[in-house]
This record gives C-alpha cells, sequence and structure tokens, in this order.
C-alpha cells in the first residue's frame, strides 16, 4: 500500500522537540525525511536525559522515528554545497533553528528560492514579528506567552504550565498541517512558500476558548467557574479556574476508593444536563431532580461545591474502574485519571497502535507513542530512529548522485565527520 505522502522529500534542519515532532509526522505519513544533525554532535537531545550512557536518549529517539540521518557540518564550505544539493532535491525544508541562524548558514530564502522554486520552507520560532521576535524559545516560555500559564492551576495559586507539550509539539502539528497545505497548493501554483508557525501563537491558537471567556468577562462573572459559585468576585482578566470544566458542562476532578495512597485514583464527572436525572439516582439525592434549586443547570451553577462534594461522597466508595463502569451505563461522561504507567500497559492502545514497542540497535525495545492520525488508506509503521549519520554515505550515493572519488574528498573536507559503515542489522 502506498504512503500518503510517498515521493516527498524533507530536509530536516529541526532539533530538540517542536520541529522533529513535525517531521516525525511527516515521516510516519511515508515522507522521506533526511535528518540533518552536525557531525559528531548530532541533535542535543541525543545526549539529553540519557537513562543508558552512550546510546541515544529516550528524548530523541521518541521524536525521531522513520528518518535518515546525514551528519553535515553547514558552515564547512564542502559542507554547504552539499547542503545546496540538498536543497535542489528535496520538496520541503523544516527548521527550528534561533531567530536568524538560517541565514546566518546562508539559506536565505531568496536564494532557497532561487535554487529551487518549488521549495516549501517551514520554520517554527518562539514568537511572530514583534517585540520578542528575536528571542530564543522552550516549550514552557511559550506556555506562559501564550496564555496557558496564567489560565491553568488553582486561583489562589501561582501559575501553572501543563505536562502536555503544547507549545513544542503542538506547534510541531501546526507546522505539520501548514505544510500538507502548502504542499497542496504546489499541486496547482507550480511553486513552493514559506510556513511559519509561532509557538506563542499556537499555545494561544489552544487557548481560544480563554480568550473567548475573556470577553465574556467584560459582560459580567463567568458562572460556569467555581469561583462564581463562592462568591469571589472576577477580576479584569480570566482568572485560573483549577479543574472546572471549560464549556457549559461543569465538570470536577473527584476523589475514588484508594486515594489516600494512589496519587492517581481520581475521576474526572461532568455534570452533563441531559443525564442529570441518573446522577441524582446514583448519588442518592433523587430530590435534587425537581428542587428548584437543582433541577436546572443554570439553578446549579452556584451549588458546585455543594454538588460536587455530594457525588465525591459515592466516587470515593468506587474505585476509578468501577465508578467508570457504573456511570458509563446511564451515558455519564466521565474518564478515569490514568497514570502513566496505566497508559504504557493498556492493551486497547497497545492494539490500535497509539502505543508501540520498537527495538533498537543498542537501546534495544522501548516504547514510543505512534500516530495518533489514523489514515485508512496509509497506515503508519513505526521504525526506530536513525543512529548519528547512519545514512550519511547512502544519501550522499543515491539522493544525491555522488561518486567514491567525491565522497572521499567530501569525508576528507570534515564536512561530514567520518562516514560511519554499519554492519547491517
Ligand atoms: N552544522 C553547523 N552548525 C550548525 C548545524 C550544523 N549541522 N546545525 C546547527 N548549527 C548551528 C546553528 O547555525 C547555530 O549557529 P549560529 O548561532 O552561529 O548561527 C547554532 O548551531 C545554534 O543553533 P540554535 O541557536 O538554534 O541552538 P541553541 O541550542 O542555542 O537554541 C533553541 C535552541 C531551541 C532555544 C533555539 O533553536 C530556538 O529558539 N528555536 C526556535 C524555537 C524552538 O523551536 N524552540 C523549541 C525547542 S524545543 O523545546
Amino acid at each position: 500500500m502506498s504512503k500518503a505522502l510517498e515521493g516527498v522529500r524533507v530536509l530536516d534542519f529541526t532539533h530538540v522537540q517542536s520541529g522533529p515532532t513535525c517531521t516525525q509526522l511527516l515521516a510516519w505519513f511515508g515522507a522521506d525525511v533526511i535528518k540533518v544533525e552536525r557531525p559528531g554532535a548530532g541533535d542535543a537531545t541525543r545526549q539529553q536525559l540519557q537513562d543508558i550512557p552512550d546510546v541515544d536518549s529516550l528524548y530523541f529517539t521518541m521524536l525521531n522515528h522513520n528518518k535518515r540521518s546525514i551528519t553535515l557540518d553547514s558552515k564547512n564550505a564542502k559542507g554547504k554545497e552539499v547542503l545546496w544539493r540538498l536543497v535542489k532535491e528535496c520538496d520541503v525544508l523544516v527548521e527550528n533553528f534561533a531567530p536568524g541562524a538560517l541565514d546566518r548558514m546562508g539559506l536565505t530564502w531568496e536564494k532557497i528560492q532561487e535554487a529551487n522554486p518549488r521549495m516549501i520552507l517551514a520554520s517554527v520560532k518562539g514568537f511572530g514579528p514583534g517585540r520578542y521576535q528575536d528571542c530564543k524559545v522552550y516549550e514552557n516560555v511559550a506556555q506562559c506567552a501564550g496564555g496557558s500559564a496564567s489560565t491553568t492551576g488553582f486561583r489562589d495559586d501561582i501559575p501553572m504550565v501543563t505536562g502536555a507539550q503544547i507549545g513544542d509539539s503542538g506547534t510541531g502539528l501546526h507546522l505539520a498541517l501548514g505544510i500538507v497545505t502548502a504542499l497542496f497548493h504546489r499541486t496547482h501554483s507550480g511553486v513552493g512558500q514559506r510556513v511559519d508557525c509561532a509557538m506563542q501563537d499556537a499555545v494561544l491558537n489552544l487557548c481560544r476558548v480563554k480568550l473567548r471567556d475573556q470577553q465574556r468577562l467584560e459582560r459580567g462573572p463567568l458562572r460556569e467557574y467555581s469561583q462564581f459559585g463562592e462568591g469571589v468576585p472576577f477580576g479584569d482578566a480570566v482568572p485560573r479556574a483549577g479543574n472546572d470544566s471549560g464549556g457549559g458542562q461543569p465538570g470536577r476532578i473527584l476523589k475514588c476508593k484508594g486515594w489516600e495512597h494512589d496519587p492517581n485514583a481520581y475521576l474526572y464527572f461532568i455534570t452533563q444536563g441531559p443525564v442529570w436525572e441518573p446522577i441524582c439516582d446514583i448519588i442518592g439525592e433523587p430530590s435534587w431532580k425537581t428542587d428548584p434549586n437543582y433541577a436546572t443547570p443554570k439553578a446549579r451553577l452556584p451549588h458546585l461545591n455543594e454538588i460536587f462534594t455530594r457525588i465525591e461522597a459515592w466516587t470515593m466508595k468506587h474505585d476509578k474502574f468501577e465508578a467508570m463502569d457504573i456511570l458509563n451505563k446511564y451515558d455519564i461522561p466521565c474518564g478515569p485519571i490514568l497514570s502513566m504507567k496505566e497508559i504504557a500497559e493498556d492493551q486497547s492502545l497497545r492494539d490500535s497502535g497509539t502505543v508501540v514497542e520498537v527495538d533498537h540497535p543498542t537501546r534495544g525495545k522501548y516504547l514510543t507513542v505512534g500516530s495518533p492520525i489514523k489514515l485508512s488508506g496509509s497506515p503508519v509503521e513505526v521504525a526506530r530512529s536513525p543512529l548519528l549519520g547512519e545514512h550519511t554515505d547512502e544519501i550522499l550515493r543515491s539522493v544525491l548522485g555522488y561518486s567514491d572519488a567525491e565522497i572521499a574528498e567530501i569525508e576528507g573536507s570534515g564536512a561530514v565527520g567520518q562516514i560511519q559503515k554499519l554492519a547491517a542489522e
């Protein structure tokens, strides 16, 4: 079966997390992704958070599946020559260097277009044009500048970053969409274009509902926030809402049986309007079905603390999975708080290819997250990440057509470091 992006060749000049998540998606969908790395060092994440000495870290392996690796010093004259050959052979160049770094390598948009008018140049930067455009940015900076931190956590506590990598992986996802859109546009325009995605913008896009609430706040209190029921006045900016549901269906994280010793013995419980009656029956408050203080969603808003305290008295009698089974019979929206251990062991996630076991020549077997996007006509097979420079020789020969003598000259110049000839696996 052919892959959706078969025939697309990507010059992957990305590092750390945001860029690599984007090119990993393209590789999963069938693009030939050629990761260019500095000789001897490679992507800095190869050595970061190493759990096994001298073995590519899980940080690297889990972000760089299905790619090929070539080492190339882009500041060496011969290296530049090879790089320009790659620019001519590829459809997309993806990079997430610090602002200005690509230009300093001589790869300006004007020169790239001249060399290859069909090239799509896709970049991640921390900020778009404006006062912070020259800043270097990592995940948590983007979460803070994009509106996530100020709206995450509890009202009485400091701003909070989230474990979901919305700044890095979130931006990578946005960029991948920009790239496939530009590829589609190229099918009828015949020319490439730039695709820029700033991490601040991507986070803000994911925090869209909070900008909604900012404007609602100008017209009155946010009644679905617990703070409304508690009688705490609102300020002039959207507050942190703890674990309140974002939408019009109030929800909370509630303790379940075992919470005293298990940090994840909790359930997210949503008091969705249409299932209010079964909720009342299950928690043993049948009179709340008709009591005017509780019978309608609007009437319930000032009593959310009382209601959830009562529901929690019920959830604490059941473990989270038992509670799920009971509540699901009545279509009550709820979900267990799953630990990473539980997720790693979840059979359904394994069966669907979302959690995948991969074998690696120096690491052995490890778990990774497969593609969360499933294309029926282009299934993803997760292949291990490349070793540093593993495909240098292969790419110089088969993609760029260099001869033995030319390859010896390139190697002698130091542009690619020492080419390793790997034994067949
Ligand atoms: N050969 C030679 N030089 C190379 C090279 C290669 N193959 N690959 C990279 N380099 C050079 C770059 O040209 C740059 O040199 P100059 O500064 O002299 O121009 C240098 O390596 C360092 O690049 P950098 O500034 O991008 O790297 P850094 O580690 O200092 O910063 C980061 C990292 C992520 C903060 C920065 O790249 C950045 O802000 N990127 C954009 C935002 C982003 O993607 N952040 C997400 C990171 S994931 O949390």
